[in-house]
């Protein structure tokens, strides 16, 4: 088992380098189904990422709330399919922090631009907090900030790069968290992004 970088919190640093072609060629199909979109806040403000989802389930935010749907409001239709791809990453990643049967039912496709950032935020939309949430980097990097249980713990920070996949399992399941505005690049694969993919199990 690799170093925890808090408890529960595995970073497996390169695990989707040799994917990352492939997933992201994946990536276009799901794009050609369900574009990206700047979701509102319950608050009525646009996120600076913009979000897609795959899978069975997507999450979503309006002023309505933050929800899980089966169905991409944008275009009425069902969410685009998992790729094989994607879900084959998440599992194995899981699989060897010893998360043997974790499976994916959501995938939030997160893609920054220039400037653009998540709040210090927990992920507690899903149905059972012991199952884990396995986050892929792609293109960009990115300064990722992790807090405690508490908004006010102190936060500690790390570079996320290109082929990443960080596992949040047990203890860290339920920290708080963010991503500092991104600093302008370019990325071969990816050019002026970075490309987050963060794998569920919501319903
Ligand atoms: C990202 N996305 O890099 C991150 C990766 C999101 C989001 O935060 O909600 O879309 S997922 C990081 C994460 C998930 C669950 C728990 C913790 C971190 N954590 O306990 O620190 O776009
Ligand atoms: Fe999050």
């Amino acid at each position: 088992t690799p170093a925890a970088l808090v408890p529960g919190a595995y970073i497996l640093r390169g695990f989707a380098s040799e994917q990352d072609q492939q997933l992201l060629h994946d990536l276009q199909t799901v794009l050609a189904q369900a574009p990206w979109r700047h979701m509102q806040t319950p608050g009525g403000l646009a996120m600076s990422v913009a979000m897609c989802n795959c899978g069975r389930l997507g999450w979503v935010s309006d002023r309505a709330g933050y929800r899980y749907t089966t169905h991409d409001p944008l275009s009425g239709k069902v969410w685009p399919a998992m790729p094989p791809s994607f879900a084959a990453l998440a599992q194995s990643a899981a699989a060897t922090v010893g998360f043997a049967r974790f499976v994916p039912d959501a995938c939030l496709i997160n893609r920054y631009q220039t400037g653009a950032k998540l709040s210090l935020h927990q992920d507690k939309d899903e149905q059972d907090f012991s199952q884990p949430i396995v986050s892929v980097s792609l293109g960009l990097a990115a300064t990722f900030l992790f807090g405690g249980l508490r908004r006010s713990d102190p936060v500690l920070r790390t570079e996320l790069n290109h082929g990443d996949v960080v596992v949040w399992g047990g203890q860290a399941r339920l920290r708080y968290h963010g991503i500092l505005p991104l600093k302008p690049g370019e990325h071969p694969l990816t050019g002026d992004v970075r490309i987050n993919l963060t794998f569920r199990a919501a319903g």
